[in-house]
């Protein structure tokens, strides 16, 4: 098809949803005008209720306790506690700090077992601390760790299993418990996807050792930059708040070694403010999850991700995979695609963190086909309270329309790099 100009005279309205593209000439890069006018992002963070934020950060200033342990994110500490089930929930300035604090409070050492199928985060928390982390595979069914690549990765320097709740699917935390037992070793999880979500009806947060969560911006609890480590280990969690706080156990008494991980007030007022209104979130979640499961029922080679109806999910994630062999062309010809209309599709998580620095300078010990395949095939899409019904309906149009001429679209295909130039 050759490249024809944007028509003039119909540019997308920014307050209505663009109509369902159905011809190839329309498509944006062939040229057409894109979807979108305003790109439509994976992971826009959502606000609580704007005057309870205010009144919230107006008191924050009033007291003039900014951070520190203050009265906020006590208050957010013993809220999260409460709703994970768990009795220790120590607020931290991030997830990856988080995990870092956890392993040194562990007193991990040699050698930790990832799953290589997760965000990189996962592995720089060990890695920072000089410890080593091994790859192991995921269960293609879930993506999470699979529990016999984890146990065969298993060495006397190995003393820790982190899995993954990735996209807020549970890991087999049964299996990984037993694992944990038997070979005697720490069990985390990274939690980063996982608030609201449910194993065996619990709420995770209250497995292993100890869970860490992420509440950055993209998450749907955030704290704008933020996570928790929860722990039912009373032991662990007082060690964990004295590092956080550089080991600080008094006025002038240090006691440990510790680092700076402490959550801010004004971070936890906006994480207080967010709890008031995650249930809505959900809730629009998941009727953008049932939209999208709808409108892309039926095209060939593209599976949408599904959520265990007998869990509790949090319903952020779109994720996508599709199978070249029978959708005809591949997961980074949809990303430009889709990038061109204005819809900013993320390859979470590709390439898998074995092929990241400084990672890939090591060959995995274990063939990681599964990580592999699914890096190469999961295409995340935009969801959350910015992304309404019609929308959902136009961007299942533009994948079910690719699909249909796929041949004609193998040709778009650009190198990465080039694509992020253009953009
Ligand atoms: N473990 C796992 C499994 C994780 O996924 C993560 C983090 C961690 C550990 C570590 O937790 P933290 O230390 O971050 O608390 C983003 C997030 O920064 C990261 O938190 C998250 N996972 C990861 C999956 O996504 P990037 O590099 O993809 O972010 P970026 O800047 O490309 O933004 C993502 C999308 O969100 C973009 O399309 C733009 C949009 N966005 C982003 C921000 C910050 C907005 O629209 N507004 C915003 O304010 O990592």
């Amino acid at each position: 098809h050759p490249r024809r100009p944007a028509r003039r005279g119909r540019r997308a309205d920014r307050r209505r949803a663009p109509d369902v593209k159905t011809r190839l000439e329309d498509l944006a890069v062939f040229g057409g005008p894109p979807a979108f006018a305003e790109p439509l992002h994976v992971g826009r963070p959502a606000l609580g209720e704007r005057r309870a934020l205010l009144a919230r950060l107006e008191s924050v200033f009033e007291r003039q306790w900014l951070t520190n342990d203050g009265p906020c994110v006590r208050e957010l500490e013993q809220r999260l506690a409460a709703r994970l089930g768990v009795r220790h929930c120590v607020a931290v300035a991030n997830g990856t700090l988080g995990l870092a604090i956890v392993a040194r409070a562990l007193g991990l050492s040699g050698e930790v077992v990832v799953p290589a199928f997760t965000f990189v985060a996962t592995a720089h928390a060990f890695a920072w601390l000089g410890l080593t982390p091994v790859f192991a595979d995921v269960d293609p069914r879930t993506g999470t760790l699979d529990p016999d690549e984890a146990e065969a990765l298993v060495t006397p320097r190995t003393t820790a299993i982190v899995g993954v709740h990735l996209w807020g699917r549970a890991c087999d935390v049964e299996r990984l418990t037993a694992l944990a037992r038997r070979r005697r070793l720490a069990l985390l999880f990274d939690a980063a996807h996982a608030f609201g979500c449910s194993y065996g009806g619990r709420p995770l947060g209250g497995f292993g050792d100890a869970e860490v969560f992420s509440f950055h911006a993209t998450k749907p609890f955030h704290t704008v930059e933020g996570g928790a480590i929860a722990t039912n280990d009373a032991a662990l969690a007082a060690r964990v708040r004295l590092m956080r706080n550089f080991g600080f156990a008094g006025y002038d008494r240090v006691v440990s070694l510790g680092i700076n991980g402490k959550l801010n007030e004004l971070s936890a007022a906006v994480g207080l403010t967010m709890l008031e209104r995650f249930d809505e979130l959900v809730d629009i979640n998941r009727r953008n999850y049932d939209r999208y499961r709808a409108a892309l029922a039926g095209v060939p080679g593209l599976e949408l991700l599904a959520y265990d109806e007998g869990e509790r999910s949090s319903y952020a994630w779109i994720v996508v995979r599709v199978d070249p062999a029978a959708a005809g062309l591949d997961r980074d010809v949809l990303v430009e695609l889709l990038h061109a209309e204005g819809v900013l599709a993320r390859r979470y998580f590709a390439p898998g963190c074995h092929r990241a620095a400084p990672y890939s300078a090591t060959p995995p010990r274990r063939p990681l086909p599964v990580t592999e395949r699914l890096a190469a095939e999961t295409l995340a899409l935009p969801t959350g309270p910015t992304v309404d019904p019609p929308a959902i309906d136009t961007i299942a149009g533009l994948l079910r329309l690719a699909v249909a001429h796929a041949p004609a679209l193998a040709r778009v295909r650009r190198p990465p790099e080039e694509a992020a130039a253009r953009r």
